[in-house]
């Protein structure tokens, strides 16, 4: 085991206290769940619904695929319709992972109750906090899977093997196996408690990483046909429309093109517009550096990381792409210090 850090321990207890009293919990992530959000709902389920909890997990948009092995056998994420706001409504305690503002939290938004809710994640929070009773909220912490872990371990049962698995998916792929600025010390601590417990990372390899479709890969292609760059300030861009997306079958995760634009030599800022139906386009951005693309993805309405982070616009794909890219060339353009 890792030992919790002194300024989590009062409200990983808390936390755990609370759940451990509850007779009845459900679990959400943010829209667009990642490995971080959905091994972190994951592993509540295995912990508390093995005890006698009645555990729902909630999908404010749907689960992918990649994923979907991580479950506790007959269980199934409920979306936001009559059934899943149901089961909601009547949570003793409500839990988001891995989100902190309301906006995060999908249709299921206006059905939480701030007595009940308790919030455990690791962005920094920007704009408006979820109402919670109790949140565990450290931006230190690798992955939220990292602050669930120390909530898990301020109960009285040991971790299982399967919450172990789920926890150590959030770790992986929060730190990009373990290669990003938050794959610290205490990250490859409680990845090593993790293992101890059961998580085995070949295995988990192949379901996570090594599971592109044909399709998936041409339109990985097809993205890095596109790849255009401004060489003097490090900026690197793709795009992606909609058709294209259409006739190979989207991805469900688009980090491996973000990999590639991103593991080009020289390249400061990583830009990715692809284009949705019905008139948006979805921005994804990644820097090298210093510079900070959450400032850039909050001037179109999103959020994020500073080295990681993106955003939902209204506008045709080249009309985004065009402004988007404005926004990163200023962005590389002020002085380092100067940036935000
Ligand atoms: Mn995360």
């Amino acid at each position: 085991m890792s030992h919790t850090p002194s300024h989590r321990r009062e409200l990983a207890r808390q936390i755990a206290e609370s759940l451990e009293r509850a007779a009845s919990i459900a679990v959400a992530t943010h829209v667009g769940g990642d490995g971080d959000g959905w091994g972190s709902a994951i592993a509540l389920a295995h912990h508390f619904a093995p005890r006698g909890t009645r555990v729902r997990l909630l999908a404010a948009s749907p689960l992918p695929e990649r994923f979907r092995f991580l479950l506790p056998p007959d269980t199934e994420p409920l979306g936001p319709d009559e059934l899943g706001l149901e089961a909601l409504r009547s949570a003793e305690v409500q839990v988001v992972v891995d989100a902190s503002e309301p906006g995060r939290l999908g249709d299921f938004a206006p059905h939480y109750r701030p007595e009940r809710t308790v919030v455990i994640d690791h962005h920094a929070v920007v704009t408006r906090r979820i109402a919670a009773a109790l949140a565990l909220i450290d931006p230190d912490a690798a992955a939220t899977a990292e602050l669930v872990y120390d909530v898990l371990q301020a109960t009285d049962a040991p971790l299982s093997a399967e919450a172990a698995r789920a926890l150590y998916v959030g770790l992986v792929t929060d730190t990009g196996s373990f290669r990003y600025s938050n794959s610290t010390p205490r990250a490859h601590r409680v990845a090593a408690a993790l293992i101890e417990a059961g998580a085995d990372p070949e295995g988990l390899y192949r379901p996570l990483f090594a599971n592109l479709t044909p399709g998936e890969l041409a339109t990985m292609r097809a993205a890095l046909d596109s790849l255009a760059r401004d060489e003097e300030l490090g900026l690197t861009w793709a795009v992606l429309n909609a058709e294209v997306a259409r006739r190979h079958g989207a991805l469900e995760e688009y980090e491996g093109i973000l990999e590639q634009l991103r593991n080009l030599a020289g390249t400061e800022v990583a830009v990715l517009v692809r284009e949705l139906e019905g008139g948006e386009a979805k921005l994804s951005l990644r820097s090298t550096g210093s510079a900070d693309v959450a400032a850039v993805a909050r001037a179109f309405g999103g959020g994020g990381h500073q080295k990681a982070a993106g955003a939902t616009v209204s506008g045709d794909l080249e009309g985004v792409t065009a402004r988007v890219l404005e926004a990163c060339r200023a962005l590389l353009e002020s002085p380092p210090e100067r940036r935000p």
